[in-house]
């Protein structure tokens, strides 16, 4: 199902919202004109000029653009393009993102740990109960005075990490933040939306009770006697490919770490002043998680570099990162946002790294975000022009690159590693982040380009998401995917992505290009390119849900 791309016309194949820069990527040939048809009647609706050819690096050939930007009319479309076979079909329609918007937030509901997926909220991937996780055993690594090894915890709910069963902290913390953000930067396009989730209807907006699955596991993670945060939930190993409900293996709480322990702090600090606003629907919450935060807190003081290091006996993900500064300046800026205490500001201010683009392991963005969204409410001691500095200085990078690219995204060949394309999406979180900030369409243009990128404008001529466009992964490296004996994989998950690396998991088949954006196979066996993750639906979520609410009509 790899097909080379050099013969296909990259779109995204969801589409456009009318006022949207609209482009496409051509195989450069002898064409110098393109044409948007209807999709139904073939009619010619717009004609353009091709750029001249161009060569991009990450994928290896050489491309022109194709403008439509000013083809404002909603319908269904395609591209026509002398000799090659025509593009994929997308929409140009005011609501163009809704529907992957929620279908990004109802893959959270279909990774559930502990809960029956019903036919009535999950269709044809309804399933048993996976992982109760009510008898979880104290790792040897995580024994301390007040639990020794064996002892029996209950850490029920949260999302599956990936593919796998697993249930890691510092991976839920960028996603938890990431979706808490989303509702804190865009409110009004979450209040009402409907995922048919099994609280919907309830007195919560549906995108906090998804959160609040997950939250509810991580704060049972935290070790009341100390306030350390255990680094995860898992098997010793990884499970085979059966549906979640199968495997019985004993489960365990490995080590409290350093980083666990403060995106812990700050997630709970985060969901602290969220859930304020809830409080006679959650009557205590907020205070109880900004305890819970503090607590943490204070461990990571006492133990600042408690590298996570995976024991001999568990072989599942290792999540470790050794540099700590960002997770401490992460979970200060929270704890200030919450609290507006002056003593967490200057903790923030003696670890701030410059702003980057976030992943799992590199969280200081999120402070900056964070400190962005919140500026004009800060204490008198915030310097809120380095605030602004920092995130339009890295949006300016960004869209510089984008401007320049062959291909008119951001990504470099260099980002093209493990999980690129969300590499791509959190490039357009801080895209984003420039463009509420300064204002600059450039900025919210390139966002736009990301998420063309992961929606087909990609390499591959595949779109990323599973479920939506004509062409999108079949096959991705999701054990329930793989074991539900549905044809059709589980919706609205957004695999990871072509990477620079060798991958050798698919061995012998090898992969269709060494080109570090075209290194992908559509096939379950590959971990590597082709598994789903929480951490990267989070910015799918995100980004689609901004644009929505952001593009001006
Ligand atoms: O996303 C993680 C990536 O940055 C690492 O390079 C990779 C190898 O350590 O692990 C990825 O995370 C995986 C995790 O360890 C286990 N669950 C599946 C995750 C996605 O592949």
């Amino acid at each position: 199902t790899t097909a080379a791309a050099s013969s296909t016309i990259q779109v995204n194949q969801v589409g456009f919202l009318p006022g949207a820069a609209k482009w496409a990527v051509v195989p450069a040939g002898a064409a110098e004109r393109f044409d948007v048809i209807d999709a139904s009647t073939g009619r010619e609706v717009f004609s353009g000029r091709l750029t001249p050819s161009a060569h991009w690096e990450p994928a290896q050939e050489s491309l022109r653009l194709a403008d439509f930007s000013s083809l404002r009319t909603p319908g269904e479309y395609r591209l026509h393009v002398a000799d090659l076979p025509e593009s994929a079909r997308f929409v140009i329609g005011a609501r163009a993102y809704e529907p992957v918007n929620a279908a990004a937030l109802r893959a959270f509901f279909f990774n559930r740990a502990g809960i029956e997926l019903k036919t009535e909220h999950a269709g044809p991937w309804a399933r048993p109960a996976g992982h109760p996780d009510t008898r979880v055993l104290v790792h040897a690594s995580a024994a301390g005075p007040g639990r020794p090894a064996g002892t029996v915890i209950s850490a029920p709910k949260g999302w599956y990490d990936a593919g796998d069963y697993n249930k890691y902290i510092v991976n839920s913390g960028i996603t938890t933040y990431t979706l808490l953000a989303a509702w804190e930067h865009f409110p009004a396009h979450f209040a009402h939306q409907r995922l048919n989730i099994p609280e919907s209807g309830n007195a919560l907006p549906d995108l906090l009770d998804e959160v609040l699955w997950n939250l509810e596991w991580m704060l049972a993670m935290q070790d009341p006697a100390d306030g350390g945060v255990y680094h995860k939930l898992t098997d010793k190993g990884f499970d085979g490919v059966v549906m979640p409900h199968v495997p019985k293996n004993e489960r365990y709480v490995v080590m409290k770490s350093t980083a666990a322990t403060l995106d812990f702090a700050a997630v709970a600090a985060q969901a602290s002043r969220v859930f304020v606003a809830f409080e006679a629907q959650r009557p205590g919450l907020s205070a109880r998680l900004l305890a819970a935060s503090k607590a943490a807190w204070g461990w990571a003081q006492a133990h600042p570099a408690v590298v996570y290091q995976q024991p001999a006996d568990i072989h599942t993900g290792g999540y470790d990162d050794r540099k700590l500064g960002d997770e401490f300046a992460w979970a200060a800026a929270e704890l200030y946002v919450t609290t507006r205490d002056d003593a967490y500001l200057a903790a923030l201010k003696a670890q701030a790294p410059p702003a980057g683009v976030p992943g799992w392991g590199d969280v200081g963005s999120l402070a900056w975000i964070t400190l962005a969204h919140h500026r004009e409410r800060l204490t008198p001691a915030a310097d809120r022009a380095e605030i602004a500095r920092q995130i339009t200085t890295l949006a300016g990078k960004l869209a510089a690159q984008w401007q320049a690219s062959a291909y008119r995204v951001a990504m470099q060949r260099d980002d093209f590693y493990w999980g690129s394309n969300a590499v791509a999406l959190n490039q357009a979180l801080m895209l984003i982040q420039g463009y509420r900030v300064s204002g600059d369409r450039r900025q919210l243009d390139a966002a736009q380009a990301a998420l063309d990128f992961v929606l087909g404008r990609h390499p591959t001529g595949f779109s990323m998401v599973t479920g939506f466009g004509e062409r999108s992964p079949r096959e991705p490296h999701h054990r329930p995917s793989g074991a539900d004996g549905v044809t059709d994989p589980v919706p609205g998950f957004i695999v990871g992505g072509p990477r620079h690396e060798d991958s050798d998991d698919c061995k012998p088949m090898s992969y269709p290009s060494k080109a570090a954006a075209k290194a992908w196979l559509d096939r379950f066996c590959s971990y590597t390119t082709n598994e789903v993750a929480i951490n990267w639906n989070a910015p799918l979520v995100y980004v689609s849900a901004a644009l929505q609410a952001l593009t001006p009509a």
